[in-house]
C-alpha cells in the first residue's frame, strides 16, 4: 500500500498526485483539462483533496474522467496527515455543544444565524452571497414587508387544511424545496438531507443539476416509492448531455422539469470571490495559464457548461425530448410569463435566483402582481394547466400566504433549508418544515381562511408593493459587506 509521504513527493505541475477518498491518483496529464483550472488541483498536489473535491464533484467524476491506470491504489490511512484543520475546527464546535439545541430554533431566520457559526467560511460565503451590492437579495425578503393582510372574521376555522397540488402532485404545503448547488459544502450528506426531510414531511424537492450528490443518490434517498421529486435543469452547450440528463430524470419518475433561464452567465458574488482569493491565493499568478476564469471559484468554473445561447427557439426541442411538464425558472416580467403560457408550458417560477444574478431585478413577489394581471387580461388565468411559482426571500408562512393570495400555486425555499441541514442535518430541515406548518395553521386561522382556496386576492393589500422607496444602496463601508482586507498586500506597506 502507498504511504502518504510517497504521495507527498508528487507535489508539482510535473508530477501531481492527489488523494481522494483514500485513493491516490496521478492527475499530472489531466491538469490542463480540468474545467476548474489546473491551479486548484495544484493547491492539493501531494495532499488529500477529499474535502475540497467532494462538494463540487458528484461521485464517479474521477472514474469517468481519468484513465484506469491513473488510479494508483489505496493510501495507508495510518500514514495520512490531516492537512485541512479548518473543517475540523468547524465540526469541533458542534461536538462541544456550541450550537443551540434544535428546538430553540423558532423560525427560519434562526437557522441562518446558527449556520453562520457552523459553516466553513468558504461555504458560508458561497451560500449566503448575492450579486453585486446584494440589493435584490435583501429586497426579496423586504418586498413581503410591503404587503399587508385584510383578514376576515367569524368564519369557521376549526379545521385548517393547507395541502395543495403542484403540477398534479400532492404537497402537504404550498412550499417546495428549491434547487441549490454544491450541497456538500454544508454537510457531508449534502442534498440527501433535503430528500429525506421532504419525504417525511410530504414536500416536493427540486433536484439540482449541479448537486454535490449524484442524481442517483438523491433519487435513492427517497423515503418511499411515492415520494415526488422535480428536476432543475441547466441546459448544457452539448445538447446530447442534456438529453441524457432529461431521460435519466424521466426514467427515475421525476414529475417536472424546471429549466433555469436566468443564468446565461453566473452573477458576480463578491463575498464568494473574496473568499476564493483568500483561499487559493494562487489564482492571480495562475490566470495566464488557465483559460477558465477561476476568479469566482468553483461555481464559475462549473457554470462554464451552461449554454448562454439558449433561447425561446430551443423550447420546441425541449418539449420534443420529454413528457415531463416544463416550467421556466427565473421569469421576471409579464411579457415572458405570457409567452410561456402561450407556448403551452406547464408554468413559470418568478425568481431572480435568490438575488444571485442580476442585481436590481425585482422580487418574484412583485413580478407576480403584474404577471397575474397580464394573464387575466388574456383569459390565461386562472388555469390549472399553467401554474405560477415564486421564490426568493420567503421566510415565514405569512410570506407564503401573501404569494398564494396573489395567485401563486406554491413558493420555493432554498437557503433556509441549506442552513437547517448544515447545522442540524436532515432533522434540522424537518424542524424547519414543521415550524412553517405551525405558522401556516395559525396564520390561516387568523386570516379566516380554512383552506388555500379561501386565501383570496382581497385578503392582501399590495398597494405599496411596487412602490420602491428612493433607496440608495448602503456604502461599501457598511456592515453588510465582507470588506476587502487591507491588513496584508497593500502596495505601500
Ligand atoms: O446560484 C448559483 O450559485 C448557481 O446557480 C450555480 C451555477 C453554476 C455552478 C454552481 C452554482
Amino acid at each position: 500500500m502507498l504511504k502518504f509521504d510517497e504521495v507527498a513527493q508528487h507535489n508539482s505541475r510535473d508530477s501531481c498526485w492527489v488523494i481522494v477518498h483514500g485513493q491516490a491518483y496521478d492527475v499530472t496529464e489531466f491538469l490542463p483539462e480540468h474545467p476548474g483550472g489546473a491551479g486548484i488541483i495544484l493547491k492539493y498536489a501531494g495532499k488529500d483533496a477529499t474535502e475540497e473535491y467532494d462538494p463540487i464533484h458528484p461521485p464517479g467524476t474521477l472514474e469517468e474522467n481519468l484513465p484506469k491506470d491513473k488510479c494508483l491504489g489505496p493510501v495507508d490511512p495510518a500514514t495520512i496527515k490531516k492537512e485541512d484543520k479548518k473543517e475540523e475546527k468547524a465540526t469541533a464546535k458542534k461536538a462541544e455543544g456550541g450550537i443551540p439545541p434544535l428546538d430553540q430554533c423558532l423560525n427560519l431566520f434562526d437557522f441562518e444565524v446558527v449556520a453562520k457559526t457552523v459553516l466553513k467560511p468558504t461555504a458560508w460565503a458561497y451560500y449566503s452571497s448575492g450579486a453585486d451590492d446584494e440589493v435584490t437579495m435583501r429586497e426579496n425578503n423586504s418586498a413581503f414587508g410591503r404587503i399587508w393582510f385584510r383578514p376576515r372574521i367569524l368564519r369557521d376555522v376549526a379545521n385548517i387544511d393547507y395541502s395543495t397540488s403542484l403540477l398534479g402532485n400532492k404537497s402537504s404545503m404550498p412550499v417546495y424545496i428549491t434547487a441549490t448547488a454544491l450541497g456538500k459544502l454544508g454537510h457531508p450528506d449534502g442534498e440527501k438531507n433535503l430528500t429525506v426531510a421532504a419525504g417525511k414531511e410530504g414536500l416536493i424537492q427540486m433536484i439540482p443539476t449541479l448537486a454535490s450528490c449524484s442524481f442517483d443518490e438523491i433519487v435513492d434517498a427517497r423515503v418511499n416509492d411515492s415520494q415526488v421529486q422535480f428536476f432543475q435543469l441547466y441546459v448544457n452547450s452539448n445538447r446530447k448531455i442534456t438529453e441524457k440528463l432529461i431521460r435519466k430524470a424521466e426514467d427515475a419518475g421525476v414529475k417536472g422539469l424546471f429549466v433555469t433561464v436566468d443564468a446565461p452567465q453566473l452573477g458576480r458574488r463578491e463575498k464568494d470571490m473574496r473568499m476564493k482569493f483568500d483561499d487559493t491565493g494562487s489564482n492571480v499568478q495562475n490566470s495566464n495559464k488557465d483559460n477558465v476564469d477561476r476568479s469566482q471559484g468553483a461555481a464559475r468554473a462549473i457554470s462554464s457548461f451552461i449554454d448562454p445561447s439558449l433561447s425561446w427557439d430551443d423550447l420546441n426541442w425541449l418539449k420534443s425530448v420529454t413528457r415531463m411538464p416544463i416550467v421556466l425558472k427565473g421569469v421576471q416580467t409579464w411579457e415572458d410569463a405570457v409567452r410561456a403560457a402561450e407556448l403551452g408550458l406547464a408554468g413559470v417560477v418568478l425568481s431572480n435566483h435568490g438575488g444571485r444574478q442580476l442585481d436590481f431585478s425585482r422580487s418574484g413577489i412583485e413580478v407576480l402582481g403584474e404577471v397575474v394581471e397580464a394573464l387575466k387580461a388574456r383569459n390565461l388565468f386562472p388555469n390549472p394547466m399553467f401554474q405560477i411559482f415564486v421564490d426568493g426571500g420567503i421566510r415565514r408562512a405569512s410570506d407564503v400566504l401573501k404569494a398564494v393570495a396573489m395567485g401563486a400555486t406554491a413558493v420555493g425555499i432554498g437557503r433556509p433549508f441549506l442552513y437547517a441541514y448544515s447545522a442540524y442535518g436532515s432533522d434540522g430541515v424537518v424542524h424547519a418544515i414543521r415550524l412553517l406548518k405551525a405558522e401556516m395553521e395559525m396564520n390561516m386561522r387568523l386570516l379566516g381562511a380554512p383552506t388555500l382556496k379561501d386565501v383570496v386576492p382581497e385578503m392582501v393589500d399590495t398597494r405599496a408593493l411596487s412602490t420602491h422607496v428612493n433607496f440608495t444602496p448602503p456604502s461599501h463601508g457598511s456592515q453588510i459587506y465582507e470588506k476587502l482586507s487591507t491588513a496584508v498586500g497593500m502596495p505601500n506597506e
